[in-house]
């Protein structure tokens, strides 16, 4: 039988143990708070320098803008992400926040009432999200009514017809008599591998002009997608659709149908091309009187 009590003993041993506990934590919790504002600065770096330009990194993603509806499109894009990023510092700074300052510690006081049947907090979370949501909408459906807007007298009316598997682009105002549309009209092939783009339909449009398309489908539900005008609509058989835009550089690029309509769809590509007025002109009449001469476009 020991005549050493053991219980101080394994007392002492347990405090010295806390001792050495709380000793190692210190360190670990400096060391901690080093971290965090290196790892963000870092993560701030790694985002700034991955391959954008700081053009390219403003945009989130989206391609330079050809058109001034495009543009609008951007903006409010851009104004989103400004708007979520806020709501999100917020939110994530008030999770931080009680993270780390209100850990729960030895000998804190029992958890305090919660939020529930807390009037003015419920209304509060209520009522912000509905002035959020408000908020966007009111500017969604301002650059919608914009985007969507048509002129009385736009400058060019091309009515676009899609094809399983392809694109025609007939210029309405250009009539070339005895032709199978009656007017100037562009025709083409889909993409092939023994083609390539080389037999893809051409589709020009002037600078600086009001252009209006009319979108026409002869079987199935097609859309036109020319990406740096940041937006698509569908091409329905039976269901016209309309759109404008007003091109704000010249630019040139590759078109797709963005709506899969079948085995083919891939390859429904076209050419598109935003030339200055002046060349517009000269193309446009150069292709009547060649149309004109052949009877139609070939
Ligand atoms: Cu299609």
């Amino acid at each position: 039988m020991s005549s050493v009590p053991s219980t101080p003993l394994s007392r002492g041993a347990h405090d010295q143990g806390r001792a050495e506990r709380s000793a190692a934590a210190r360190p670990a919790r400096a060391r901690t708070r080093r971290l965090v504002p290196r790892a963000a600065l870092l993560a701030l770096l790694g985002l700034a320098t991955t391959g954008c330009t700081s053009n390219a990194f403003t945009r989130l993603g989206w391609p330079v803008p050809v058109t001034k509806q495009g543009q609008v499109a951007l903006t409010l894009w851009q104004g989103s992400w400004i708007a979520a990023w806020i709501v999100g510092a917020v939110v994530w700074g008030l999770m931080l926040w009680a993270i780390i300052f209100h850990r729960k510690k030895r000998g804190s006081p029992p958890a305090p009432a919660q939020v529930r049947y807390n009037l003015p907090i419920e209304m509060l979370y209520t009522v912000v999200p509905f002035i959020m949501v408000g908020i966007l909408f009111f500017f969604t459906a301002r650059d919608e009514n914009y985007i969507d807007k048509l002129s009385a007298h736009p400058a060019v009316t091309i009515t676009i017809v899609g094809y399983q598997w392809s694109w025609q682009f007939q210029y309405k105002n250009y009539p070339v008599p005895g032709s199978p549309t009656g007017y100037v009209t562009e025709n083409g092939e889909p993409w092939s591998p023994q083609t390539g783009n080389s037999q893809l339909p051409v589709l020009v449009i002037p600078e600086n002009e009001t252009v209006r398309f009319n979108l026409v489908s002869t079987d199935v539900i097609h859309a036109f997608w020319i990406v740096p005008f940041e937006f698509k609509r569908d091409v329905i058989p039976g269901h016209p659709n309309h759109f404008e835009v007003t091109a704000t550089k010249t630019a040139s690029g590759i078109g797709h149908c963005t709506e899969l309509c079948g085995l083919y769809h891939s390859r429904m590509l076209f050419k598109w091309r935003i030339v200055p007025q002046a060349q517009f002109n000269t193309w446009v009449h150069a292709q009547q009187a060649a149309q004109q001469k052949a009877g139609g476009a070939q």
